[in-house]
């Protein structure tokens, strides 16, 4: 009995040392994984009358493992939400706030870099340019989520459940939700919380202040899952501080770094998410004022953008390259 325990670097001397001193300790563990590179994998290593084969370090190493240790210190650029809400982790869209891992240099002092959720960084690579410029009061996001932020299986589930709705005319595969996918739209998956918001809306609300380090700011969201397969959509309402009229806002836009407008009122082309799909640049479109809000301080954006490329992966190599300047 135990959590599932997995050891990297097992054949370096703190390696060793971390096994002398489980046994020492008594702790408990239900299974033990030892990991190292190539060139020690497959090396045998006897730990309490048992004996462990060692396995490559491979990105699926810690896929159901409960605690890893390493004996190696790294940065570690880390995708999940475990510590981007933690004090002294940054949590970084390298065009937004690039100054929060100013202090963190390849050869420094290590530390983890938090890489934040998908839908905050497609909405703040469209915002912040905005928000730098007029300061923004008030942010309002709707969001049209695809299958890949609840991952590979959840993918392969729509493209399944697709296929038999067009052969068989209904839906059969059930598996990563519970309910018919393909041809719906459903409220996000994440787990409710207290005050009635699922916890990828509450992401949308806090990380937006920690990666604009402004509490004044008010964020709501509402976030949905849509039957698309790898590009986020959002629909973004601004209050603004100061003034900012259409043409201006998409001035601003046209220079923002990592962002691409389509805004093409006449012939009604405006972003899609395949057109986000597979490329770096988050799309942006139907830039107009909000004509409910009085004096130029209400805009509209529509936004797109890849999830798995800058909303996770393409961000997270960002990073890394941060700390190489
Ligand atoms: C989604 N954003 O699209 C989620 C998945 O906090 O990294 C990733 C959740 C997270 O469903």
């Amino acid at each position: 009995d135990g959590p599932k325990l997995v050891i990297a670097g097992i054949t370096g001397a703190v390696g060793q040392e971390f096994l002398r001193v489980l046994s020492e300790r008594n702790f408990p563990y239900s299974e033990l994984k030892m990991l190292a590179s190539a060139r020690s994998a497959g090396s045998v290593v006897e730990f309490e009358g048992e004996k462990y084969v060692v396995e490559e370090l491979t990105a699926e190493s810690f896929d159901g493992q409960d605690i890893a240790l390493f004996s190696k210190g790294c940065f570690v650029v880390d995708n999940s939400s475990a510590f981007r809400m933690t004090e002294g982790v940054p949590l970084v869209v390298p065009e937004v706030n690039p100054e929060a891992m100013a202090h963190m240099k390849l050869g420094g002092k290590a530390g983890i870099i938090a890489n934040p959720n998908c839908s905050t960084i497609i909405a703040l690579m469209a915002v912040t340019p905005i928000h730098r410029a007029v300061g923004v009061e008030r942010m309002v996001v709707s969001t049209y989520q695809a299958a890949s932020g609840a991952g590979a299986l959840a993918m392969a589930e729509l493209e399944q459940q697709t296929k038999e709705y067009v052969n068989d005319g209904e839906v059969k595969t059930m598996e990563i939700f519970k309910w018919q996918y393909a041809f719906n739209v459903f409220s996000h998956n994440a787990p409710m919380t207290e005050n009635g918001y699922n916890e990828e809306e509450m992401k949308m609300v806090k990380e937006t202040w920690k990666i604009w380090n402004d509490k004044d700011v008010k964020v709501t969201a509402t976030c949905i899952r849509v039957p698309v397969l790898r590009a986020h959509s959002e629909s973004i309402n601004l209050t603004l501080r100061n003034p900012c009229d259409e043409v201006k806002a998409k001035e601003i836009l046209s220079k923002a770094q990592g962002v691409s407008i389509i805004d093409d009122r006449a012939n009604n082309r405006f972003p899609t998410p395949l057109d986000a799909s597979g490329l770096d640049n988050v799309f942006v479109g139907r830039i107009r004022q909000d004509i409910s809000q009085d004096g130029n301080k209400g805009l509209d954006l529509w936004v797109c953008g890849d999830q798995i490329k800058k909303g996770a992966a393409l961000n997270a190599v960002q990073c890394a390259e941060l700390l190489l300047k």
